[in-house]
């Protein structure tokens, strides 16, 4: 009955693109922000080597996958050669060396440190930029997986512009809150990346299925894929579909086409694979499995599993209500983005 009702884009659907296009540009951070972010880190460096001269710092998460709007937080990963690390007390004592007190020139404001997180951090704000940033120790992974989204935005520049709304559209609407059973931002570039292998002409590759030219082995699990993406940069140009049409489609997709109950999607392997295949049928413990993303590298993981049944119901309605706004209203580029 929905894919019947729906599948036909509206006819004005091109027109819409710079409306869209418009709202990606507002949201781009501007270059300041990528330099003060940077003596941020450089400065976080000086102050760590003094006491740890072997640890490093990388950056992660959106202020360094290409992701990132403007005044977004940035995340810092410490790491350190020293299996036998207990995270919490190191990031104690990491928080007690950064803050005002201890330093004559320079002091950061320690926010808080969830030390019994899934991973642990300390959360501290730069009293003259105002730049909060989380550091979490050895999270190596995560750089990891930072740098296959950062790869993959290079590819085609649709894919930025679509994850783009697809976040600030998940956020204006309450839907970007793991802690609340719905969806990191972390997730939605992954479902992005996914529809984007999925579209036909390809608009993306699958780098995880041509020859590794970039490979590392990370807590045991081995993560390679094909980098060189500067390669790429004609692969999708056989696809000609614009920022709206594909707005249109991925809310489409997530709100009448993907089958809840058997299918995970898979950037790893370009495709959708299925619930069976991985054992994800059954709860187990708090996993439900209710909506399925697989994870690139660590693919046991389920990013989908923070989603319980009362929020599939929410996040369900929520991309009901995209695929109606971006079916039939006059101006689905507010509309869309209106606060919940
Ligand atoms: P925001 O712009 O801050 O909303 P982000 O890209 O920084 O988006 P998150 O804050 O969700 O995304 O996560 C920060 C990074 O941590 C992104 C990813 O490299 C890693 N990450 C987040 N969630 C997971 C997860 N469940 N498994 C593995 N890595 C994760
Ligand atoms: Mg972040």
């Amino acid at each position: 009955r929905y894919l019947r009702r729906t599948m036909k884009c509206r006819s004005d659907v091109n027109s819409l693109s710079h409306h869209f296009l418009l709202i990606y540009d507002s949201l781009i951070p501007p270059d300041e922000e990528k330099t003060r972010q940077k003596q941020l880190l450089s400065l976080l460096e000086r102050l760590v080597s003094k006491e740890w001269p072997e640890a490093r710092l990388y950056l992660y998460g959106s202020c360094a996958n290409s992701f990132g709007v403007c005044k977004s937080d940035i995340d810092v990963c410490l790491t350190i050669q020293d299996a036998e690390i207990d995270k919490s007390e190191f990031l104690l004592k990491l928080a007690d060396i950064l803050q005002a007190d201890n330093l004559q020139n320079y002091g950061f404001h320690i926010l808080q440190a969830l030390t019994r997180a899934r991973v642990p951090i300390v959360k501290l704000m730069d009293p003259t930029t105002g730049i909060s940033c989380d550091i979490c120790i050895n999270n190596v992974l995560a750089v990891v997986n930072t740098k296959l989204l950062r790869d993959y935005a290079q590819i085609d520049e649709r894919l930025k512009q679509l994850a783009y709304i697809v976040k600030h559209w998940a956020k204006s609407r309450g839907v970007n809150q793991t802690y609340r059973g719905t969806l990191s931002s972390y997730a939605y570039v992954l479902m992005c990346i996914h529809f984007l292998q999925q579209r036909r002409p390809a608009i993306l590759p699958c780098l995880q299925e041509m020859e590794p030219t970039y490979s590392v082995t990370v807590d045991d699990i081995e993560c390679s894929y094909f980098d060189k993406v500067e390669k790429l940069c004609d692969f999708g140009s056989r696809n000609k579909e614009t920022i709206s049409q594909l707005v249109w489609a991925f809310f489409n997709y997530w709100a009448y086409c993907h089958d809840y109950a058997n299918a995970v999607i898979s950037v790893r392997s370009g495709c959708l694979i299925s619930k069976q295949a991985k054992y994800w049928t059954r709860r187990v413990g708090n996993d439900r499995h209710l909506i399925c993303i697989e994870d690139p590298f660590d693919t046991k993981h389920d990013l989908g599993r923070v989603v319980d049944k009362f929020s599939i119901k929410v996040l369900r309605e929520e991309f009901e209500r995209a695929a109606e706004i971006m079916q039939h209203d006059p101006t689905p580029w507010i509309t869309l983005l209106e606060p919940y």
